[in-house]
């Protein structure tokens, strides 16, 4: 009686299979290596401002708070600036900055530009258009009026990528209730 010759098809499948499967754990380790750079290595962020603008500088402070390092460059026309790096000018603000081949646009506030390098989407980058109250380096007594943060496609599309709501200040009260003026 004669047998299907199965036993090298047999052998062979498992031990393709072992190679497959350590290339693919080989590729997904190198995959965790890399995952696990980005976080500690704090790329730089390139912010790009007028010489002039203090909440810009605020902003820089409030990066340099969360951890990042930042490369400030002085330039006399921000519009300008924004257009050459690609940024739509309705996302306008008083900044742009660069960082990991993302734009950022005005007070994004740290948070959210490490979840963007965390989960790197296909995206030109964030922006925060304007210049709201209350977003990092635009603070005002606690006071702050609601804003989003977009996350821009290359195609100049925007969608919510983070929103915060308006906060009022406790107002504090006067020592003595003011009376009627006399
Ligand atoms: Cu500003």
């Amino acid at each position: 009686m004669t047998r299907f010759p199965s036993h090298d098809t047999v052998t062979a499948t498992p031990s393709a299979r072992r190679t497959f499967l350590a290339t693919l754990a080989g590729a997904l380790a190198s995959f965790a290596l890399a995952a696990q750079a980005t976080p500690g290595a704090s790329p730089v962020v390139e912010v790009f401002k007028n010489p002039s603008c203090g909440c810009c500088g605020a902003w820089v402070e409030h990066l340099q708070a969360a951890g990042f390092k930042v490369q400030v460059n002085e330039v006399p026309d921000t519009a300008a600036t924004r257009r050459q790096l690609g940024m739509p000018e309705k996302f306008g603000s008083c900044h742009t900055a660069r960082v990991a081949g993302y734009l950022l646009e005005g007070h994004v506030p740290a948070q959210d530009v490490k979840r963007l390098l965390a989960s790197r989407p296909q995206a030109l980058g964030l922006a925060v258009p304007g210049m709201p109250v209350g977003s990092p380096g635009m603070e005002d007594g606690g006071r702050r009026d609601a804003y989003q943060v977009l996350l821009i496609d290359r195609s100049g599309q925007a969608r919510v990528f983070a929103s915060y709501p308006a906060v009022k200040p406790a107002t504090p009260r006067p020592a003595t209730a003011p009376g009627p003026r006399s």
